[in-house]
């Protein structure tokens, strides 16, 4: 009896062992804020005057991307088509996040917002 509670409380704490690592990892993964803001049918890094700016990622980073809708009446989204990443379509004065994971290679992609692509995109540069 008294040898299997002590199997018990080693399997227990090796358990233990292995997780906390990965708890660690994941606390220091704090993903890093981008804040955009859509307002006059294009996209601007908040407090910046560029229209539709190059953003710029590191390979592997994990990053929250915020949008806010400052176009009053006028429904945008922020998508990154080919890593499966994009807000929820957003009325005026609405904002949105989104978590992803930025693939570890080097690269370029391409950003929209999807109701009006043809006027609101830019580059994703991960580098
Ligand atoms: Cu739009």
């Amino acid at each position: 009896m008294r040898v299997r509670s002590i199997t018990v409380a080693v399997l227990v704490l090796t358990a233990l062992v292995a997780i906390l690592p990965l708890l660690a990892t994941a606390a220091r993964q704090q993903p890093r804020e981008i804040t955009l803001v859509a307002k006059k049918m294009a996209f601007y890094v908040e407090g910046r005057p560029v229209p539709n700016p190059i953003i710029h990622l590191k390979p592997g980073e994990r990053v929250r991307l915020t949008l806010k809708n400052e176009d009053k009446g006028v429904l945008h989204d922020f998508a990154i088509r080919d890593l499966g990443v994009g807000t929820p379509t957003l009325r005026g004065a609405e904002s949105a996040s989104v978590v992803f994971d930025v693939p570890p290679k080097t690269a370029e992609y391409r950003y929209v917002c999807r109701p009006h692509s043809k006027m609101m995109g830019g580059r994703v540069a991960v580098e």
